[in-house]
């Protein structure tokens, strides 16, 4: 079974964080980060940086938390809650994710707190998620910040320009995200659409990790990456190391995805709530 060791109940499990955006569908973003923490037994924190207007069909247009705000959010539960591991998603903007790189830095948890990056850019249906002056922002104030960035290959494709289209690219890519100070890079291979695999590479600068697991095709997978960024997030903040938590964040996705359900007219989105069958 999949699954992080279980606090007893009376006490405080393990707590994480997501700083990401609100999906009104339910499917992806904040609604998907808490279903994981909560089926992996951990306390999900929030720090809503954005709130999407979107239903199965798509994205049409989201509305930015005023900065404030999404800092107040973060030194709030920092303060007092305590935090152990932290992932981000949709940050909208520059200006998000300079204040966002700034608060972690200025709560003294750059060195302390894992902080896995999810660059978000887009949803499926191609809606913008996140403003195009702002992948420079990405690249250079939170990627040094981070433990581990989890890109996709359009992702990939816009941060480093590198066309990922076999594992020679695949690694090249993997080259350039580390050059850009994560302390590991995953290069997520899912829409490798001609492998019959679906292999993920993980590289700390020195060493590669291949993470090979079966395809799973279904037309329902909103949410799969922010889901496999939430329970690698889950498992740093069980003291896993970076590549034990991509193993144990890959198995619970490929569950998730095969649980995926169908909702709305468009693409359904991938389900944590297996978890519940036992
Ligand atoms: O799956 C990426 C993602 C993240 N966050 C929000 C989203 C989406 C995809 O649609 O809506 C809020």
């Amino acid at each position: 079974m999949i699954q992080l060791p279980l606090t007893p109940p009376g006490q405080t499990p393990l707590r994480v964080m997501t700083i990401a955006g609100s999906d009104s569908g339910g499917g992806a973003g904040i609604q998907a980060d808490l279903r994981t923490f909560a089926m992996l037994g951990v306390h999900g924190l929030v720090a809503v940086t954005a709130v999407t207007v979107q239903n199965s069909m798509g994205v049409k247009g989201f509305h930015e938390i005023p900065l404030d705000v999404i800092t107040g959010q973060i030194e709030a539960v920092a303060s007092d809650i305590g935090v152990q591991a932290a992932k981000t998603g949709m940050l909208a903007s520059s200006a998000i994710i300079g204040a966002v790189a700034d608060t972690w830095r200025r709560q003294g948890m750059a060195d302390t707190v894992p902080l896995v990056v999810d660059p978000v850019c887009a949803s499926m249906h191609g809606d913008p998620l996140l403003h195009p002056s702002a992948l420079d922002s990405l690249k250079s104030q939170l990627f040094p910040l981070a433990t581990v960035v989890t890109p996709n290959l359009d992702e990939v494709r816009l941060l480093t320009g590198i066309d990922v289209v076999d594992s020679d690219t695949q690694r090249a890519a993997a080259h350039a995200l580390h050059a850009l100070g994560p302390k590991w890079a995953l290069v997520k291979g899912g829409h490798l659409r001609a492998s019959s695999q679906s292999p993920d590479l993980l590289f700390d600068g020195t060493d590669f990790f291949e993470f090979d697991t079966a395809r799973i095709d279904t037309g329902h997978d909103h949410g799969a990456g922010d889901t496999l960024a939430a329970a690698i997030a889950s498992a740093l903040a069980n003291g896993s190391t970076v590549p034990d938590a991509v193993a144990f964040g890959k198995r619970w996705v490929t569950e998730c995805l095969r649980a995926a359900y169908p909702l709305g007219h468009g693409h359904g989105p991938v389900s944590a709530l297996f978890r519940l069958n036992g």
